[in-house]
């Protein structure tokens, strides 16, 4: 058995839609695999590229047969089938489907750097998730809620849930 923990980001278009899709897309390839999924979050547009705030969530999903690079195909078939189209790196985008952390795996591939190269100095990555999962460790880094405390996320406000 797997467990991985994804976030999901959208800036273009119906961004809470989006993010509904990725997740009703999810529990219907994964029947029971979807245990937890975060209230949705407003958050400024992190990186150098001005552009809309995001709609962000976390969600944990566990599957008996994907290892990593399961998950990584898993989130790239959700994003194309957004429409996402690949431009600009950290550009506005329908929707972006990450793998955060798979289990305790820390990989360095190009491919598929785990944990999430960039989440723990993320707060739109780790407030979703600590919502649905407080005791959340970040393998290499550390607790959750200690990364969290060291980041700004006082213009990050939640946005009710999809569906
Ligand atoms: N994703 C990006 C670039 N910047 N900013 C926020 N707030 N949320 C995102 O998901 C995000 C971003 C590219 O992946
Ligand atoms: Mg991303
Ligand atoms: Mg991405």
């Amino acid at each position: 058995m797997s467990r991985a923990v994804l976030s999901l980001g959208s800036n273009l278009g119906d961004r809470r839609q989006h993010l509904a899709d990725a997740v009703a897309a999810l529990a219907k390839w994964l029947p029971g695999g979807v245990i937890a999924v975060s209230s949705v979050y407003r958050t400024p547009p992190w990186g150098p590229v001005p552009q809309d705030d995001y709609y962000n969530l976390a969600m944990i999903a566990s599957s008996p047969d994907l290892d990593a690079y399961g998950w990584l195909d898993l989130c790239r078939e959700l994003e194309s089938d957004a429409g996402r189209v690949r431009d600009i790196r950290w550009g506005p985008r329908t929707l972006d489907a990450d793998v955060v952390v798979v289990d305790d795996v820390v990989s360095q591939d190009p491919d598929l750097t785990l944990p999430h190269p960039r989440a723990h100095e993320r707060a739109f990555v780790l407030l979703p998730w600590a919502e649905i999962d407080p005791d959340a460790v970040l393998p290499d880094r550390g607790p959750v809620l200690t990364l969290l405390a060291g980041l700004d996320s006082a213009d990050i406000s939640a946005v009710g849930h999809v569906g």
